[in-house]
């Protein structure tokens, strides 16, 4: 029985490795500037429309995940950063996983605009409660409060 047990005990954790390994990564982008962050609000789907979120999306096969925040704020906000390092940990979506990038603008870079979203504004540390974020998004506001104010 015990061994039977164990089978299936491994056989169970087996399946969340793999699921875990085969899961999508999303990256999102913590693009700061002078103590604050920025928020764009989702125009897309309908059910996460008007909600906040820290900028970024899925990253591509054999593309690294400080490449694909590049591209996506390149796409979604038509400015260049510059990734610097995690933020948070890795945070459980439907779509898989969304890892945080921190970034700052790179000098010179156009000012970001909400090219595929509805608005973009630049958040204090104080007003981060107070936008409607998507539900990812939430868990790391604890680590992006900090990280905006160890500035
Ligand atoms: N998502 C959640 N929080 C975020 C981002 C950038 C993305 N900060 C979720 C929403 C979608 C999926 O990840 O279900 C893919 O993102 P996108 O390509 O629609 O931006
Ligand atoms: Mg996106």
């Amino acid at each position: 029985l015990v061994h039977r047990l164990l089978a299936a005990r491994a056989a169970a954790l087996t399946q969340r490795a793999t699921a875990l390994v085969a899961a999508p990564v999303v990256v999102a982008t913590a693009l700061v500037r002078d103590g604050r962050v920025l928020a764009a609000q989702r125009s897309r789907p309908a059910a996460l429309a008007g909600r906040w979120e820290l900028p970024g999306g899925r990253v591509e096969p054999g593309e690294s995940e400080a490449d694909a925040v590049v591209r996506e704020c390149r796409e979604e906000l038509g400015t260049i950063v510059r990734p610097d390092g995690r933020l948070g940990t890795d945070l459980p979506i439907e779509a898989g996983v969304l890892r945080v990038h921190r970034a700052t603008p790179v000098p010179g870079a156009p000012e970001p605009r909400p090219l595929e979203h509805r608005d973009v504004r630049w958040v204090e540390p104080h007003e981060l409660a107070d936008l409607d974020w998507v539900d990812a998004d939430r868990a790391v506001l604890g680590d992006l409060a900090a990280e905006l104010l160890s500035q």
